[in-house]
């Protein structure tokens, strides 16, 4: 069996957001049961969820006593089990690789840094000074990546896990109009969320946290 870990309450603001949604996504695009393991501050920092995830966050992922961590290295791993999400031939699945890593680091460091400046530090002065400058580096990202899907539905011949991950990168800055007025990016996210599997598992992380309305422990 496999069990994915992801948080028993955030706030409304990363509802939906939570990087676990990227590890639901792909194992219900494998089509892949898994169990959600709901954890808290106090197992975050404990030494046996440590031993999972080295840095106390979600995603942790377990298969049969095999651990991995990092929602990158795990939806690679899940892509693997699947041709939905992963091509065939070797060439494929390298340049399938060489988008996942750039949705997670040539695009995601830079819309992670605008979400953290608007939504934790929105009233420091340092903050707004930073903040031009940091929009600017996004956007430089954000319209290259619309170059280079301008005349594709997806980053390569059809949907595969790069699709994925880019579009729970996209996903990331929803306080801001950021993606919505460019068209080539939204009409992109909106094409990959409107994959059922995709449904499936944004309800199933909204459903967990409608178990828990209030912060625990
Ligand atoms: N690079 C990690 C980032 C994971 C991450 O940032 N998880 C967040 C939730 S989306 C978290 O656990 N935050 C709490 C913390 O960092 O203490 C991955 O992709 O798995």
């Amino acid at each position: 069996m496999i069990t994915v870990s992801a948080f028993r309450w955030v706030p409304d603001v990363a509802r939906g957001l939570v990087r676990d949604l990227r590890v639901r996504w792909a194992l219900e695009e494998a089509g892949l049961a898994y169990e959600v393991w709901l954890i808290g501050p106090a197992q975050q920092k404990s030494d046996a969820y440590r031993s999972l995830q080295p840095f106390g966050q979600v995603p942790a992922y377990e298969e049969d006593g095999f651990v991995l961590f990092e929602s990158g290295a795990i939806i690679h791993h899940i892509a693997a089990k699947s041709t939905v999400l992963m091509p065939t031939d070797d060439k494929g699945r390298a340049r399938t690789l060489s988008w996942m890593f750039a949705a997670l680091n040539s695009i995601e460091p830079h819309i992670d840094n605008l979400a953290d400046l608007d939504l934790f530090h929105a009233n420091d002065d340092w903050a707004k000074q930073r903040r031009p400058a940091a929009l600017q580096m996004a956007q430089t990202r954000l319209d290259a990546l619309s170059d280079w899907l301008k005349d594709r539905d997806y980053l390569e011949e059809r949907f595969t896990a790069a699709d994925l991950l880019m579009t729970t990168v996209l996903r990331i800055p929803r306080h801001t109009d950021l993606i919505a007025r460019m068209p080539v990016l939204d009409a992109y996210r909106r094409r990959c969320e409107a994959r059922p599997a995709f449904k499936r598992a944004l309800d199933a992380q909204m459903a967990d946290f409608a178990e828990s309305p209030q912060a625990v422990a």
